[in-house]
């Protein structure tokens, strides 16, 4: 027999928490249980507002009429899904069917915010084989940026550094930064992601300064559109997937499996869900990408956890017990 839950969570935000210019204080969210056969499994709707299409409500409504046909015995259509609700509902079903292994990759690259000296103390303890960090740029001067770079790239020579510029540069800008960079050091620049408004500019950019790029925004637009090839993505070292903006673990499977034939490599990352689901993608990443340091490390803008803890995270835990049971079937 089955059976399913579907209950609504409220996570209080970091307050200097800031998403594409808006500040986000709370987030909100779904964690769909179901059960058949004396197992459990989870799943978290997190819609990330500025990011996903669909909203928190829409995805909670989809979501419900799904389960409602789900404990009735039909399966699930992920094709036909927000990609928050087919993450979620999917996650629930590996972890039901015993599918998603439970040994997880938590090594994520911390992210670097604020000054360099405040974050060498943390980015020495990593161990050297994976001694990877990411820092956001595109947010100041270019010349800004660049300094920061070079000053980390100089001060730690075993440290290999992924930026992110969110679209936010004009080729001209791209260049400037680029022109700031030790050569000598480009090539600890793992991959920069999307350096350039136009994925046409970010291709020339890594063909002009030898940095690699990753593609995370552009990505996210190309699987929506229909009859989508992974193969007309080129110019990338790496992919970023997101699956709560992607959609299901199969199709975020066959995406990795698509990547790694091209010779693309992937990088599974967070869209900010909470703990729980954060946990679900460590052990995904373990699974799928065994030899890639995972985007996960976005604990820090919350003030609480959800039902499970992210190792090393010391901020409250919330039970799912506590939160808003939206429906159940029986
Ligand atoms: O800028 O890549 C981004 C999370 C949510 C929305 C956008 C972004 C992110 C992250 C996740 O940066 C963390 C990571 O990729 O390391
Ligand atoms: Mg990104």
């Amino acid at each position: 027999m089955r059976q399913a839950k579907l209950y609504r969570y409220r996570l209080p935000m970091d307050s200097g928490f800031v998403l594409r210019d808006n500040k986000l204080t709370e987030r909100e969210g779904w964690i769909v249980e179901l059960t058949q056969d004396g197992q459990t499994g989870y799943g978290e709707i997190a819609p990330l507002p500025g990011f996903s299409v669909e909203t928190a409500e829409e995805a909670g409504l989809q979501a419900q009429l799904q389960l409602e046909l789900w404990v009735k015995g039909t399966e699930f259509t992920y094709d036909e899904q927000y990609p928050s609700v087919a993450f979620a509902l999917s996650m629930a079903v590996c972890e039901l069917k015993g599918e998603l292994p439970q040994e997880g990759n938590y090594f994520a690259a911390p992210l670097c915010t604020g000054d360099p000296d405040g974050m060498m103390p943390l980015l020495n303890m990593i161990p050297s084989e994976r001694k990877v960090a990411k820092v956001k740029v595109g947010m100041y001067e270019p010349i800004r940026d660049g300094m920061i770079v070079n000053l980390f790239l100089e001060s730690m020579p075993e440290l290999m550094l992924r930026l992110d510029s969110n679209r936010s540069w004009t080729a001209e800008q791209a260049s400037k930064f680029a022109s700031y960079i030790n050569p000598s050091f480009r090539h600890r620049i793992e991959y920069l992601e999307e350096p350039c408004k136009e994925p046409g500019k970010s291709f020339s950019f890594a063909i002009e300064t030898g940095i690699a790029i990753a593609w995370d925004e552009t990505l996210q637009q190309a699987v929506r559109e229909p009859g989508f090839d992974l193969t007309e993505l080129t110019g990338a070292k790496v992919i970023v997937i997101k699956p709560t903006l992607i959609g299901s673990v199969p199709r975020c499977i066959s995406l990795i499996e698509q990547a790694n034939r091209q010779g693309m490599g992937v990088v599974i990352s967070s869209s900010i869900e909470s703990s729980l689901a954060l946990n679900q993608l460590a052990r995904l990443a373990k699974w799928q990408t065994p030899d890639q340091v995972p985007g996960l490390d976005t604990m820090r803008f919350y003030q609480a956890q959800l039902e499970v803890t992210w190792p090393g995270c010391e901020l409250p835990v919330q039970s799912l017990a506590d939160q808003e049971l939206v429906w159940s079937s029986h």
